[in-house]
Protein backbone atom coordinates (compact mmCIF):
# COMPACT_ATOMS: atom_id res chain seq x y z
CA UNK A 1 0.00 0.00 0.00
CA UNK A 2 1.62 3.52 -0.67
CA UNK A 3 2.32 5.99 2.12
CA UNK A 4 -0.64 8.29 3.24
CA UNK A 5 -0.18 12.04 1.59
CA UNK A 6 -1.04 13.28 5.29
CA UNK A 7 0.12 11.61 8.59
CA UNK A 8 -2.80 12.10 11.10
CA UNK A 9 -1.94 11.81 14.67
CA UNK A 10 -3.67 12.34 18.22
CA UNK A 11 -2.24 13.46 21.03
CA UNK A 12 -4.65 13.99 23.42
CA UNK A 13 -6.41 16.70 22.28
CA UNK A 14 -4.43 17.97 19.78
CA UNK A 15 -4.54 16.96 16.26
CA UNK A 16 -1.52 16.73 13.93
CA UNK A 17 -1.69 16.66 10.16
CA UNK A 18 1.79 16.29 8.47
CA UNK A 19 2.01 16.61 4.83
CA UNK A 20 4.05 13.73 3.61
CA UNK A 21 5.18 14.43 0.04
CA UNK A 22 8.70 15.34 0.84
CA UNK A 23 10.44 14.22 -2.52
CA UNK A 24 8.35 17.13 -3.39
CA UNK A 25 8.95 19.44 -0.44
CA UNK A 26 5.40 18.66 0.39
CA UNK A 27 3.88 20.31 -3.21
CA UNK A 28 0.29 19.78 -3.33
CA UNK A 29 -1.56 17.37 -6.14
CA UNK A 30 -4.99 16.70 -6.22
CA UNK A 31 -4.01 13.59 -4.26
CA UNK A 32 -2.36 15.39 -1.35
CA UNK A 33 -5.78 18.05 -1.52
CA UNK A 34 -7.65 14.58 -2.12
CA UNK A 35 -6.73 13.56 1.36
CA UNK A 36 -5.78 17.24 3.26
CA UNK A 37 -9.70 18.86 3.60
CA UNK A 38 -10.69 15.41 4.20
CA UNK A 39 -8.46 15.20 7.59
CA UNK A 40 -9.49 18.67 8.30
CA UNK A 41 -13.44 17.99 8.19
CA UNK A 42 -12.52 15.16 10.31
CA UNK A 43 -10.56 17.17 12.63
CA UNK A 44 -13.24 20.02 12.35
CA UNK A 45 -16.47 17.44 13.04
CA UNK A 46 -14.48 15.57 16.30
CA UNK A 47 -15.00 17.04 19.16
CA UNK A 48 -12.54 15.29 21.50
CA UNK A 49 -9.91 17.31 19.19
CA UNK A 50 -9.59 20.63 20.53
CA UNK A 51 -6.32 22.08 18.57
CA UNK A 52 -4.99 21.04 14.95
CA UNK A 53 -1.49 21.48 13.82
CA UNK A 54 -0.34 21.38 10.63
CA UNK A 55 3.26 20.30 9.53
CA UNK A 56 5.72 19.01 6.81
CA UNK A 57 7.37 15.78 6.46
CA UNK A 58 11.30 16.22 5.36
CA UNK A 59 13.21 19.33 4.80
CA UNK A 60 10.10 21.49 3.56
CA UNK A 61 6.45 22.63 5.07
CA UNK A 62 4.73 22.90 1.75
CA UNK A 63 6.53 24.13 -1.37
CA UNK A 64 2.70 25.03 -3.02
CA UNK A 65 0.65 23.56 -6.05
CA UNK A 66 2.72 20.95 -7.50
CA UNK A 67 4.06 22.28 -10.75
CA UNK A 68 4.49 18.93 -12.27
CA UNK A 69 0.55 17.70 -11.94
CA UNK A 70 -1.15 17.87 -14.76
CA UNK A 71 -4.26 17.72 -13.32
CA UNK A 72 -3.73 21.57 -12.27
CA UNK A 73 -0.71 22.99 -14.39
CA UNK A 74 -0.21 23.37 -18.05
CA UNK A 75 -3.28 23.86 -20.29
CA UNK A 76 -5.87 23.48 -17.60
CA UNK A 77 -7.91 26.38 -16.04
CA UNK A 78 -5.96 27.52 -13.38
CA UNK A 79 -9.00 29.67 -11.51
CA UNK A 80 -11.37 26.56 -11.73
CA UNK A 81 -8.22 24.44 -9.53
CA UNK A 82 -8.15 27.81 -7.30
CA UNK A 83 -11.98 26.97 -6.98
CA UNK A 84 -12.22 23.97 -6.64
CA UNK A 85 -9.45 22.82 -4.44
CA UNK A 86 -7.37 25.97 -2.96
CA UNK A 87 -10.59 28.06 -2.25
CA UNK A 88 -12.79 25.23 -0.07
CA UNK A 89 -9.47 24.24 1.58
CA UNK A 90 -8.33 28.13 2.62
CA UNK A 91 -11.87 28.66 3.93
CA UNK A 92 -12.08 25.53 5.86
CA UNK A 93 -8.22 26.46 7.62
CA UNK A 94 -9.94 29.80 8.37
CA UNK A 95 -13.43 28.94 9.56
CA UNK A 96 -12.22 25.49 12.29
CA UNK A 97 -14.09 25.59 15.28
CA UNK A 98 -10.61 25.19 17.26
CA UNK A 99 -7.51 27.05 17.15
CA UNK A 100 -4.98 25.52 14.23
CA UNK A 101 -1.31 26.19 14.95
CA UNK A 102 1.15 25.89 11.31
CA UNK A 103 4.42 24.47 12.42
CA UNK A 104 6.42 25.17 9.77
CA UNK A 105 9.53 23.26 9.44
CA UNK A 106 10.91 24.55 6.76
CA UNK A 107 10.34 26.40 3.53
CA UNK A 108 6.86 27.58 2.93
CA UNK A 109 6.26 28.86 -1.29
CA UNK A 110 3.57 29.83 -3.09
CA UNK A 111 -0.11 28.30 -1.64
CA UNK A 112 2.24 26.66 0.83
CA UNK A 113 3.06 29.46 2.55
CA UNK A 114 -0.49 31.06 2.42
CA UNK A 115 -2.03 27.71 3.76
CA UNK A 116 0.56 28.92 6.70
CA UNK A 117 -0.72 31.83 7.09
CA UNK A 118 -4.35 30.79 6.80
CA UNK A 119 -3.77 29.38 10.59
CA UNK A 120 -4.07 30.92 13.54
CA UNK A 121 -0.51 30.91 15.09
CA UNK A 122 2.74 30.26 13.09
CA UNK A 123 5.36 28.78 14.54
CA UNK A 124 8.54 28.39 12.44
CA UNK A 125 11.93 27.06 12.74
CA UNK A 126 14.93 29.27 12.45
CA UNK A 127 15.98 27.24 9.02
CA UNK A 128 12.22 27.74 7.47
CA UNK A 129 11.54 30.23 5.01
CA UNK A 130 8.68 32.02 3.54
CA UNK A 131 8.45 32.55 -0.53
CA UNK A 132 5.46 34.25 -2.53
CA UNK A 133 6.51 32.28 -5.34
CA UNK A 134 3.55 33.25 -7.82
CA UNK A 135 5.46 36.04 -9.31
CA UNK A 136 8.36 33.60 -10.02
CA UNK A 137 5.69 31.77 -12.35
CA UNK A 138 3.69 34.26 -13.96
CA UNK A 139 0.65 34.50 -11.20
CA UNK A 140 -0.91 36.32 -8.77
CA UNK A 141 -0.80 35.46 -4.85
CA UNK A 142 -3.68 32.84 -4.01
CA UNK A 143 -5.03 30.42 -1.42
CA UNK A 144 -5.86 33.86 1.17
CA UNK A 145 -2.80 35.70 0.09
CA UNK A 146 -3.97 38.53 -1.48
CA UNK A 147 -6.32 39.19 1.87
CA UNK A 148 -3.58 37.68 4.43
CA UNK A 149 -0.95 39.54 3.84
CA UNK A 150 -1.48 43.08 3.97
CA UNK A 151 -3.59 42.43 7.18
CA UNK A 152 -0.51 40.66 8.75
CA UNK A 153 2.31 42.91 7.16
CA UNK A 154 1.08 46.16 5.85
CA UNK A 155 0.46 46.92 1.80
CA UNK A 156 4.31 47.99 1.26
CA UNK A 157 5.80 44.80 2.67
CA UNK A 158 2.68 42.37 0.82
CA UNK A 159 3.73 44.16 -2.26
CA UNK A 160 7.37 44.13 -1.45
CA UNK A 161 6.96 39.88 -0.75
CA UNK A 162 4.64 39.17 -3.36
CA UNK A 163 6.45 41.10 -6.24
CA UNK A 164 9.89 40.08 -5.93
CA UNK A 165 8.95 36.93 -4.93
CA UNK A 166 12.37 36.60 -1.92
CA UNK A 167 12.60 34.31 0.45
CA UNK A 168 12.10 35.81 3.80
CA UNK A 169 14.10 33.65 6.66
CA UNK A 170 11.57 32.82 9.02
CA UNK A 171 13.57 35.10 11.89
CA UNK A 172 12.76 38.07 9.58
CA UNK A 173 9.40 37.51 9.49
CA UNK A 174 8.82 36.82 12.91
CA UNK A 175 10.26 40.77 13.17
CA UNK A 176 8.10 41.96 10.44
CA UNK A 177 4.86 40.47 11.96
CA UNK A 178 4.37 37.53 9.34
CA UNK A 179 4.16 35.04 11.66
CA UNK A 180 4.08 34.46 16.05
CA UNK A 181 7.47 32.94 16.53
CA UNK A 182 10.28 32.02 15.23
CA UNK A 183 12.36 29.24 17.22
CA UNK A 184 15.73 27.18 17.10
CA UNK A 185 14.78 23.96 14.66
CA UNK A 186 15.85 21.83 17.56
CA UNK A 187 12.60 23.67 19.26
CA UNK A 188 10.18 23.32 17.28
CA UNK A 189 8.60 20.17 18.24
CA UNK A 190 8.35 20.70 21.58
CA UNK A 191 7.22 24.98 21.34
CA UNK A 192 4.05 23.73 18.83
CA UNK A 193 3.43 20.93 21.61
CA UNK A 194 3.22 23.19 24.67
CA UNK A 195 1.35 25.57 22.70
CA UNK A 196 -0.97 22.91 21.47
CA UNK A 197 -1.12 21.90 24.61
CA UNK A 198 -2.11 25.47 26.10
CA UNK A 199 -4.60 26.43 23.41
CA UNK A 200 -6.32 22.84 24.11
CA UNK A 201 -7.27 23.72 27.30
CA UNK A 202 -8.38 27.15 27.19
CA UNK A 203 -12.23 27.96 25.74
CA UNK A 204 -12.37 26.92 21.76
CA UNK A 205 -15.43 28.95 21.44
CA UNK A 206 -14.14 32.41 22.78
CA UNK A 207 -10.24 31.64 20.65
CA UNK A 208 -12.32 31.11 17.42
CA UNK A 209 -15.11 33.95 18.00
CA UNK A 210 -12.01 36.22 18.47
CA UNK A 211 -10.48 35.02 15.23
CA UNK A 212 -13.51 35.97 13.70
CA UNK A 213 -14.44 39.07 14.81
CA UNK A 214 -10.65 40.45 14.03
CA UNK A 215 -11.01 38.86 10.65
CA UNK A 216 -14.74 40.48 10.36
CA UNK A 217 -13.48 43.82 11.47
CA UNK A 218 -11.55 44.08 8.26
CA UNK A 219 -13.68 45.59 5.39
CA UNK A 220 -13.19 42.39 2.55
CA UNK A 221 -14.58 39.32 3.41
CA UNK A 222 -11.96 36.26 3.09
CA UNK A 223 -14.01 34.59 0.93
CA UNK A 224 -14.69 37.88 -1.62
CA UNK A 225 -10.94 37.63 -1.98
CA UNK A 226 -10.49 34.18 -2.37
CA UNK A 227 -12.53 35.09 -5.63
CA UNK A 228 -11.01 37.49 -6.74
CA UNK A 229 -7.80 35.47 -6.71
CA UNK A 230 -9.51 32.94 -9.01
CA UNK A 231 -10.47 34.79 -11.60
CA UNK A 232 -7.37 36.50 -11.82
CA UNK A 233 -5.43 33.21 -11.85
CA UNK A 234 -8.20 31.91 -14.31
CA UNK A 235 -6.60 34.88 -16.76
CA UNK A 236 -3.07 34.24 -16.06
CA UNK A 237 -3.06 30.47 -16.34
CA UNK A 238 -3.43 31.03 -19.84
CA UNK A 239 -1.03 33.19 -20.16
CA UNK A 240 2.73 32.19 -22.22
CA UNK A 241 4.34 33.61 -18.86
CA UNK A 242 2.93 30.82 -16.89
CA UNK A 243 4.32 27.95 -19.21
CA UNK A 244 7.43 29.74 -19.28
CA UNK A 245 7.79 29.76 -15.54
CA UNK A 246 6.77 26.35 -14.61
CA UNK A 247 9.05 25.29 -17.44
CA UNK A 248 11.78 27.01 -16.46
CA UNK A 249 11.70 26.06 -12.96
CA UNK A 250 12.09 22.54 -14.27
CA UNK A 251 14.89 23.43 -16.80
CA UNK A 252 16.56 24.85 -13.97
CA UNK A 253 17.19 28.16 -15.78
CA UNK A 254 16.54 31.92 -15.75
CA UNK A 255 12.84 32.44 -16.89
CA UNK A 256 12.01 34.55 -19.57
CA UNK A 257 9.02 36.51 -19.37
CA UNK A 258 7.29 38.59 -22.38
CA UNK A 259 3.57 39.27 -21.72
CA UNK A 260 2.74 42.41 -20.87
O1 LIG B 1 -3.00 25.23 -10.73
C1 LIG B 1 -2.31 26.17 -10.28
O2 LIG B 1 -1.14 26.35 -10.62
C2 LIG B 1 -2.93 27.15 -9.33
C3 LIG B 1 -2.34 27.20 -7.99
C4 LIG B 1 -1.27 27.96 -7.72
C5 LIG B 1 -0.76 28.03 -6.33
C6 LIG B 1 0.73 28.02 -6.18
O3 LIG B 1 1.19 27.55 -5.19
S1 LIG B 1 1.69 28.68 -7.42
C7 LIG B 1 3.34 28.50 -6.76
C8 LIG B 1 3.86 27.10 -6.92
N1 LIG B 1 5.11 26.89 -6.20
C9 LIG B 1 6.26 27.33 -6.65
O4 LIG B 1 6.38 27.98 -7.66
C10 LIG B 1 7.48 26.96 -5.81
C11 LIG B 1 8.45 26.15 -6.64
N2 LIG B 1 9.57 25.73 -5.82
C12 LIG B 1 10.58 26.56 -5.53
O5 LIG B 1 10.66 27.71 -5.90
C13 LIG B 1 11.70 25.94 -4.73
O6 LIG B 1 11.63 24.54 -4.85
C14 LIG B 1 11.64 26.31 -3.21
C15 LIG B 1 11.95 27.81 -3.04
C16 LIG B 1 10.28 25.99 -2.60
C17 LIG B 1 12.70 25.47 -2.45
O7 LIG B 1 13.93 25.59 -3.11
P1 LIG B 1 15.09 24.55 -2.78
O8 LIG B 1 16.30 25.00 -3.53
O9 LIG B 1 15.19 24.41 -1.30
O10 LIG B 1 14.57 23.12 -3.31
P2 LIG B 1 14.50 22.62 -4.84
O11 LIG B 1 15.77 21.93 -5.18
O12 LIG B 1 14.04 23.71 -5.74
O13 LIG B 1 13.30 21.55 -4.73
C18 LIG B 1 13.51 20.24 -4.22
C19 LIG B 1 12.72 19.27 -5.06
O14 LIG B 1 11.32 19.59 -4.92
C20 LIG B 1 13.04 19.44 -6.55
O15 LIG B 1 12.92 18.17 -7.14
P3 LIG B 1 14.25 17.37 -7.61
O16 LIG B 1 15.02 18.29 -8.53
O17 LIG B 1 14.99 17.09 -6.33
O18 LIG B 1 13.69 16.15 -8.27
C21 LIG B 1 11.93 20.31 -7.05
O19 LIG B 1 11.65 20.14 -8.44
C22 LIG B 1 10.76 19.82 -6.21
N3 LIG B 1 9.76 20.88 -6.08
C23 LIG B 1 9.86 22.00 -5.33
N4 LIG B 1 8.77 22.72 -5.47
C24 LIG B 1 7.96 22.05 -6.31
C25 LIG B 1 8.59 20.87 -6.71
N5 LIG B 1 8.03 20.01 -7.56
C26 LIG B 1 6.80 20.31 -8.03
N6 LIG B 1 6.14 21.44 -7.68
C27 LIG B 1 6.67 22.31 -6.83
N7 LIG B 1 5.98 23.40 -6.45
Amino acid sequence: MSEPMVLVSTQGAVRTLALNRPQALNALTVALHGELLPALEAAAADTAVRVVVLTGTGRGFCAGQDLADPAMVGGVDVGAVVEQYYRPLANRLRSMPVPVIAAVNGVAAGAGASLALCCDLVVAARSASFVQAFSRIGLVPDCGGTWLLPRLVGRARALGLAMTGDKLPAEEAQRMGLIWQCVDDAALADTVDALARRLAAMPSQALVETRRLIDTAMPMAFDDALVQEANVQRKLGHAPDFAEGVAAFFAKRPAVFKDR
